[in-house]
């Protein structure tokens, strides 16, 4: 099992950080998790270099599981975030962007990210 964590990141305008993974799915930012790291600081970490956001975390989620199409299973421990500014594009991204809660349950792939949205939406304003 490989360990990540992430972040469900909101602006003041109540809009959501999403990204276009390599193989075409929008998600929230995320990544492994690195030694000596403790999870809130991979979230911040991964947040900050797939997305040039500096965001802060205001509170923890919780954790999703799947298989990727490696076979690999992933446990993703998720956090609510604070962030503003122009986020910027990663290379081996496809699209980045700060997407209203309708456009952003339209985007996303996966059960999972929608019900983090729904309960990340739940926690708002911040
Ligand atoms: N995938 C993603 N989320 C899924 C879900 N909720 N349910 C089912 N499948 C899901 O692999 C990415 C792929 O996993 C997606 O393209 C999708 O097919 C499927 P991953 O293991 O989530 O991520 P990754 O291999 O890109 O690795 P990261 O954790 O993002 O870390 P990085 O490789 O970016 O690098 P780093 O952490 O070392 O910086």
């Amino acid at each position: 099992m490989e360990l990540g964590a992430g972040g469900v990141v909101f602006n003041e305008k109540g809009e959501v950080l999403l990204l276009r993974d390599r193989m075409g799915f929008w998600v929230f930012p995320k990544g492994h998790v690195e030694p000596g790291e403790v999870l809130e600081e991979t979230a911040v970490r991964e947040v900050l270099e797939e997305t040039g956001i500096r965001a802060e975390v205001v509170a923890p989620l919780f954790p999703t599981r799947y298989v990727n199409p490696k076979g690999v299973e992933r446990e993703i421990h998720w956090f609510l975030m604070r962030g503003e500014g122009e986020p910027r594009l990663e290379k081996g991204m496809s699209g980045l962007g700060w997407f209203s809660p309708e456009e952003a349950r339209a985007l996303l792939s996966f059960p999972e990210d929608l019900r983090l949205l729904e309960v990340a939406l739940e926690r708002l304003p911040l």
